[in-house]
């Protein structure tokens, strides 16, 4: 689209600055392209609520750091509520709740109306105690301004599977994604629940295997309607190489997301269990290697590769890397790097690098309620970079309207990878 004569010209960097912050704080999100949230049918698999949201395991690592009087199995011995008052206490009270994943908890409670000076958790509780569940998606789909979500969707997860045996009753603001790690990263178990499910496989890879492979996938897919096929991979995941996830990618992984049409999307940089009394919050980070991302988009360049990787340190050979394969789309500020300064750097790179060929962000909430501040933040962060970005560009007397404004913001969260894959 180019602008037209009825398109205003904004003028000076005070206007830029004015619309660019309005437009990056109220353009719909269009959707949010990696979460772990569930519509209502998944019933408890949805986590909402303030317990939930004050037991993140963000928070639980930080906990572990801040309050060493009970140790990690002793708070894990806890209930919810008891896990969440200890965690109020120890990282809301006894401390400023600076941190990320604090502020984020009092942005929740702020854009609901409640009275966040006051600190009175037992209002909180009774806050959210007041709805249905049914009725808190409403709400903070209408608070977060968000249309639809991606979410995480795990055929190996034995909670999970049984909704899509049921026959699930779908909610058009929840998307699937078909996460498929055991494939990649513990083979040895995984074929043998492919067995179990009645596919002709063998953990060699021998006879029928990757074909059977493919047609698992293609089965889950056409079951599921995925956006993309993804996988969470190690740091020092490697391809190609002797592992079955080569033959494995090659045969079965591509070939199913060819025939299906959609992107794979490798998520790559997790430095599993590093402290396991940490459990889920135990996983740390690691710099993988980029050449494993140009030789996947290298080798199959008939397939979409939407990516995200995990280490700071691999940003920017990811922007180099997406430059060098139209087939490669970078997304998101995955993790550890969804903190305002991360993301500010990470966003100011993919633009100068990239355009607007890429997803700036994704939430990853696995609280419902994470929709809310994930979102809240990133809007105010990845405005202040553009304001720059329209007034440097502004500078050289290139017009800038608020209509080409709101279509680059609406493309940076989310239409551009359903413009990517057809879905916009
Ligand atoms: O593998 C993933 O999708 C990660 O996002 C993990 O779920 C991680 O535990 C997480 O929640 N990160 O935000
Ligand atoms: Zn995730």
């Amino acid at each position: 689209m180019t602008s037209t004569a009825n398109e205003r010209a904004l003028c000076g960097p005070i206007e830029i600055a004015n619309t660019v912050t309005r437009i990056c704080a109220q353009t719909p999100l269009p959707v949010d392209v990696h979460t772990h949230l569930y519509s209502a049918h998944f019933g408890d698999l949805l986590l909402w609520g303030f317990d939930e949201l004050v037991t993140y395991h963000y928070l639980i690592a930080e906990v572990s750091r801040t309050n060493r009087s009970v140790s990690p199995d002793q708070f894990y011995a806890m209930t919810k509520p008891e896990q969440a008052d200890f965690i109020w206490q120890s990282l809301f009270i006894d401390e400023s709740p600076i941190s990320e994943a604090r502020r984020g908890v009092l942005t929740c409670l702020k854009k609901y109306g409640l009275d966040v000076a006051g600190r009175n958790i037992e209002e909180y509780r009774e806050f959210f105690a007041s709805s249905t569940v049914e009725e808190h998606i409403d709400r903070v789909f209408k608070v977060a301004n968000c249309e639809k979500v991606i979410m995480t969707n795990d055929p190996f997860d034995d909670s999970e599977r049984p909704v899509w045996d049921a026959g699930l009753e779908s909610d058009p603001r929840f998307l699937a994604a078909l996460r498929i790690d055991p494939l990649l990263v513990t083979w040895h178990d995984a074929w043998h629940r492919l067995a179990e499910w009645g596919y002709d496989v063998a953990e060699d890879l021998s006879g029928n295997t990757l074909s059977e492979v493919r047609r698992f996938l293609v089965n889950w897919g056409e079951r599921m309607d995925p956006l993309y096929m993804a996988a969470s991979l190690g740091f020092n995941f490697q391809y190609p190489d002797e592992h079955p996830s080569t033959p494995i990618i090659d045969e079965a992984i591509v070939p199913a997301c060819m025939e299906l049409g959609i992107p794979f999307s490798p998520m790559i940089g997790v430095k599993r269990q590093v402290n396991p009394a940490l459990r889920l919050a135990g996983d740390s980070v690691g710099k993988c290697d980029i050449g494993v991302v140009e030789r996947l988009c290298r080798n199959h360049p008939e397939c979409n590769f939407f990516v995200t990787l995990l280490s700071r340190e691999n940003q920017h050979e990811l922007c180099i890397a997406a430059r060098k394969f139209p087939n490669l789309m970078p997304f998101g500020c995955w993790w550890f790097l969804n903190d305002p300064s991360i993301i500010d750097e990470m966003t100011r790179e993919r633009l100068e690098l990239l355009g607007h060929s890429f997803v700036a962000q994704h939430s990853d909430c696995r609280v419902l309620d994470q929709l809310v501040y994930k979102w809240e933040h990133s809007r105010q962060t990845i405005g202040r970079v553009l304001v720059d970005k329209y007034c440097d560009m502004a500078v050289t007397g290139w017009i800038v309207t608020a209509e080409q404004i709101e279509r680059d913001v609406r493309g940076l969260f989310g239409q551009n990878f359903l413009d990517w894959i057809g879905r916009g």
